[in-house]
């Protein structure tokens, strides 16, 4: 069996999710290979030579020259080379760009930072908890608002800003707010959810990442973990199982 020439570097995560889905929504062959973040693989040189920045999803892909990296990058160079998912000009182009942008720039940071400050217990560390809840149910307020009057975040159909901001919507339930509370873009998200590049590019990325991710996560030392959350100082005992909740 030969190996498919397309590697998507990664974890179970939703920047990693989000070029998974596009990969199958646009029927392409990849293999995954996971980076053992908690180990810090993503500092070695080999990897750097990938990506500078020592982030996943990087993806291999035999039409580039180099490893393309940051996964908004990532889903427009797909989206280019295959004619889906992004206006090829014009009005329409940019109103996915910006939707796009807006993913990368505020929902993607922002709920990633919330995430973080929720691994504190309730009492360590309520401002950051506090300034980081609030900027994220502002964003989901945003996405919902967004999505009352029109079926997708941007155009007439599915695009790669829908693509990238559905790993990060479901956060929703880890993030313990009321779905009730956010109907339009619940609606939204069954849609996404039933399409079937979207399952199989969950059951891809979390099934054959799941364990060695927690393996990975099993075996970090507190310097592993220092150094994968940039902690510069002691910080109260941590809860890690959220970690491996991420649906
Ligand atoms: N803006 C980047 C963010 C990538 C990112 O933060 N990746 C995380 C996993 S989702 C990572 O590689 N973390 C390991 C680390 O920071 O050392 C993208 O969208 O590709």
């Amino acid at each position: 069996m030969t190996e498919p020439a397309r590697i998507l570097y990664g974890v179970a995560s939703p920047n990693v999710v989000k070029v998974a889905i596009m990969l199958e929504e646009l029927g392409l062959d990849y293999a995954l290979r996971y980076v053992a973040v908690f180990q810090g693989e993503q500092f070695s040189p080999e990897f750097q030579a990938m990506n500078p920045l020592g982030k996943v999803p990087v993806l291999v892909d035999p039409a580039l020259p180099a490893p393309i990296f940051e996964s908004g990058a990532i889903l427009i160079w797909l989206a280019e080379q295959h004619r889906r998912f992004l206006p090829e000009h014009g009005p329409a182009r940019i109103e996915v760009l910006q939707w796009l942008m807006v993913q990368m720039a505020a929902i993607g940071p922002m709920l990633g930072q919330y995430t973080h400050f929720r691994l504190l217990p309730e009492s360590g560390e309520t401002y950051a908890r506090g300034r980081y809840g609030a900027i994220a149910e502002g964003l989901y307020r945003a996405i919902d608002r967004r999505l009352e009057a029109r079926e997708w975040l941007a155009g007439e159909d599915c695009s790669i800003a829908d693509i990238a901001t559905l790993p990060w919507a479901e956060y929703i339930d880890r993030h313990e707010f009321d779905r009730a509370q956010f109907p339009h873009m619940e609606r939204w998200r069954t849609a996404m959810n039933a399409r079937p590049a979207v399952a199989r590019a969950k059951a891809r990325v979390f099934g054959e990442f799941a364990s060695p991710s927690q393996s990975s996560i099993a075996a970090a030392t507190p310097d592993d973990l220092d150094r994968f959350f940039s902690r510069t100082e002691k910080v109260p005992e941590q809860d890690y199982s959220g970690v491996k909740r991420m649906r």
